[in-house]
């Protein structure tokens, strides 16, 4: 039996911070898993470091169920980001393994490929409706199929989506930046702009929007009404989902579609959401929701209950998440769509992904693993750069969502 001989946590900021495991048994092979969890990534490099690595020298890399079980109820204390996406890192690192052993693709290990390839939406956006309109065409030229749109709201310059310098990162330097929000004007100024998408593109592409969790239950209903006639792909987040029967309202309000999950952890976080089918689309992630291992437990309970997939796909997930996603969104049955924002070039420096983009699907490599490598040296040259999101607070100064 191959056990695992080493764990080591690679803290690196080519243009943004990612935490990477990489996990090496005692036949020599080795295995990646991010660790990523924007704006408070130290937190679990150490729970990897100080807790769960001592714990993986010496066990079966084979035993991936297992190992799941062991870290998720052998710590006792049980959820939360920084616990989960230390378990989904170790998780995606052995996936990766048992690929390289088999000398299969991960998506083999997974039951096969359902699909060629996989649906990709792109992020455009504007500081004006006419920068919308133009980032949207040119997301058209290169070939997407589908398209997010957000767009500056005059009145809240904290508005979420919009692009600054050539690539979106909304994570801040020293201190969390401030942002103001106003729903008011963001209700008057998101359907003027999502309309003017359609009325100068058509309808032959599909056309997503993110809320980003600003608006009440009551609010919601209301603006995914106002949009049905744009027929929009999905409303992403349009209100936030501890409380999860309150999507039931806005269900009950609008036929515009609804996918929310990029913040959640586990299946209990969407669990009703997902069996009373007030939800279209699951956005959880694998780095996220528990590794692959996790993230399919989630895809599979929502197939029973016509749930599609939406996984969550920002730059601010390694290219080893974007390319596990890839691996098990081929496989499920009901896929929806695949967030894909490029990684930059100095992220491409330390990631080498081979996954590939092709007329508005990305198509995960048939390399054995998952087809990511890291280049250490590359990584060691850009030290932790601590960055924080934005916080949000309303006109009248209290705290918002972000
Ligand atoms: O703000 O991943 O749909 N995508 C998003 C992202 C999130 C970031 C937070 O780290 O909402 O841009
Ligand atoms: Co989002």
């Amino acid at each position: 039996m191959a056990t695992i001989t080493q764990a080591k946590v690679i803290v690196t900021s080519p243009g943004r911070n990612f935490v990477t495991l990489r996990i090496t048994t005692s036949d020599g092979v080795s295995g990646l898993g991010d660790a990523t969890l924007n704006g408070r990534e130290l937190a679990v490099a150490s729970y990897l470091r100080d807790h769960v690595v001592p714990l993986l020298i010496g066990r079966d890399p084979a035993r991936i169920e297992d190992m799941w079980h062991y870290l998720y109820k052998g710590a006792y204390w049980r959820r939360g980001p920084v616990t989960m996406t230390a378990i989904a890192a170790v998780d995606t690192a052995l996936w990766d393994i048992k690929g390289k052993v088999a000398g299969m693709p991960v998506y083999d290990l997974l039951g096969g490929r359902a699909r060629d390839g996989v649906l990709v939406y792109g992020h455009a956006s504007g500081s004006s409706t006419a920068e919308l309109l133009d980032d949207i065409a040119r997301f058209r030229d290169l070939g997407y199929r589908a398209i997010r749109a957000q767009a500056a709201v005059p009145g809240a310059p904290g508005t979420y989506g919009v692009r600054h310098d050539a690539v979106y990162e909304p994570a801040a330097a020293a201190l969390p930046e401030e942002q103001t929000w106003s729903t008011e004007a963001y209700l008057a100024a998101a359907p003027a702009y999502l309309t003017a998408v359609r009325e100068n593109f058509g309808f032959d592409f599909h056309l997503l929007h993110d809320v980003h969790h600003r608006l009440t239950p009551t609010e919601a209903g209301h603006l995914g009404r106002r949009l049905e006639d744009l027929r929009l792909f999905w409303m992403e987040d349009p209100t936030p989902a501890e409380l999860q029967e309150s999507y039931r309202q806005i269900r009950q309000a609008t036929t515009t579609p609804i996918a929310v999950g990029e913040v959640f952890n586990t299946i209990w976080d969407c669990q009703q959401l997902i069996t009373e089918r007030l939800i279209d689309y699951i956005r959880a992630s694998v780095v996220h929701a528990g590794g692959i291992t996790h993230l399919r437990r989630i895809f599979n309970l929502a197939e029973l209950y016509h749930v599609r997939t939406g996984s969550h796909g920002a730059t601010d997930l390694s290219p080893v998440s974007l390319s596990a996603a890839l691996h098990l969104d081929s496989t499920v049955p009901n896929f929806g769509i695949q967030e894909y924002m490029e990684h930059d070039p100095l992220t491409q420096q330390v990631f080498r992904a081979s996954y590939a983009f092709r007329e508005g699907a990305l198509y995960p490599s048939s390399a054995p693993g998952l087809g990511v490598e890291i280049d250490e040296e590359a990584a060691s040259r850009f030290p932790y750069d601590r960055k924080y999101l934005p916080v949000g607070r309303r006109t009248d100064g209290s705290v918002h969502d972000w």
